[in-house]
């Protein structure tokens, strides 16, 4: 009975919500999703995080400010939808830490030159909207409204990050030189950031039958592609690939292979700047003792506030 609701949920496209009963391997899945997005938000803060000191202008450094800080709120929203599956915060961030959860592969890059900030823009948030944008339908409710507005702030991301570089491309050729080499350097692992191809990626079919994927890997990737081979042109910059090519009877680009064996490497924790990432968060996280201490005195003080004006009361 409980299964047919479910089943039929899906099957009519509604949303599955909090209260609603779902299968264990539903939630599972939603948990290991949602959590390892939130934690790619939160850590996805550092590469570019680490220009804010070093921008080149107060406007520069204003804009960047501001992205990073939407970074940060949307992982909290996805910590809170994830806590909707009955996971609390605490459990989310020792699974973070101690790597039994994963977060997004291409946070594990360093970011050399300020050109890396809009190249990170530009290609790593439009990665995220393409496979964003199809999550704001996903069958689970509040992962589904939470993308709606982080898709709305992954929009500006983009546009600042294009901005940035077309304004670099305008300038000396020293500056045009850092914007290639820095396409050169995200353009691979901006491809790798959808996954593996849908031949080898175990959890695809199954999302997709629940709804909350809506698209495959592979589907998403062309779609990133297609979209970003005009912008580059626009721009002025040579995508790194040479097996790039329009398709005429596909009606899409045909592309070369990331380095899957490679990108292997880095969800398993080898990459160039995991262990530095995961050292500076659990930094962070021992720094924000104190503060989560405060917050919970707070907490019991304001709760014993309310049950004493209560006694008075009756
Ligand atoms: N990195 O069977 P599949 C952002 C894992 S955007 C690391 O295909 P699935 C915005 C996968 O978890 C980035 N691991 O898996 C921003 C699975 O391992 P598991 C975050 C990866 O879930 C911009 C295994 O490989 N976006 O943060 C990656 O069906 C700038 C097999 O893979 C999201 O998380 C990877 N790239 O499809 C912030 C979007 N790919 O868990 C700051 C939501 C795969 O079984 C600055 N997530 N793996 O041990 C998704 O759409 C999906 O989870 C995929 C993977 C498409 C990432």
């Amino acid at each position: 009975m409980l299964q047919e609701h479910f089943d039929a949920t899906i099957a009519r496209n509604d949303r599955i919500e909090p209260r609603d009963w779902m299968p264990d391997a539903y939630r599972a899945t939603l948990v290991r999703q949602v959590a390892q997005h939130a934690h790619s938000e939160i850590i996805g803060m550092q590469p570019e995080g680490s220009w804010i000191g070093r921008a080149p202008s107060l406007r520069r450094k204003a804009i960047l400010l501001a992205k990073v800080q939407d970074e940060a709120g949307h992982g909290l929203y996805l910590y809170s939808a994830t806590e909707t599956l009955g996971v609390s915060r605490d459990e989310l961030t020792e699974m973070l830490l101690s790597g039994r959860q994963k977060y997004s592969s291409i946070f594990n890059y360093p970011t050399l030159t300020f050109a890396d900030v809009g190249t990170i823009g530009w290609l790593v948030d439009g990665a995220a909207i393409c496979n964003q944008v199809p999550l704001c339908r996903t069958s689970y409710g509040p992962y589904g409204r939470a993308m709606i507005r982080i898709c709305k702030e992954e929009s500006f991301h983009q546009r600042q990050g294009y901005e940035l570089l077309m304004t670099m491309m305008r300038g000396t050729d020293e500056q045009r030189a850092m914007v290639q080499e820095s396409v050169d350097r995200f353009w691979w692992p901006s491809l790798m950031m959808f996954g593996p191809p849908d031949a080898d990626s175990p959890n695809t079919a199954r999302s997709m039958a629940w709804g909350i994927k809506r698209n495959t890997n592979d589907e998403l990737r062309q779609k990133f592609v297609d979209m970003s081979v005009p912008q580059a042109e626009a721009l002025g910059v040579t995508l790194p690939d040479p097996d790039l090519r329009w398709n005429e009877e596909r009606g899409h680009h045909d592309f070369g292979q990331p380095d899957w064996e490679h990108f292997m490497q880095v969800v398993k924790g080898n990459g160039p700047c995991n262990a530095q990432r995961l050292a500076h968060r659990q930094r962070a996280h021992d720094d924000g003792a104190w503060v989560r201490e405060a917050a919970m005195a707070f907490a019991r003080r304001s709760e014993q506030e309310r049950a004493t004006t209560e006694r008075a009361a009756s």
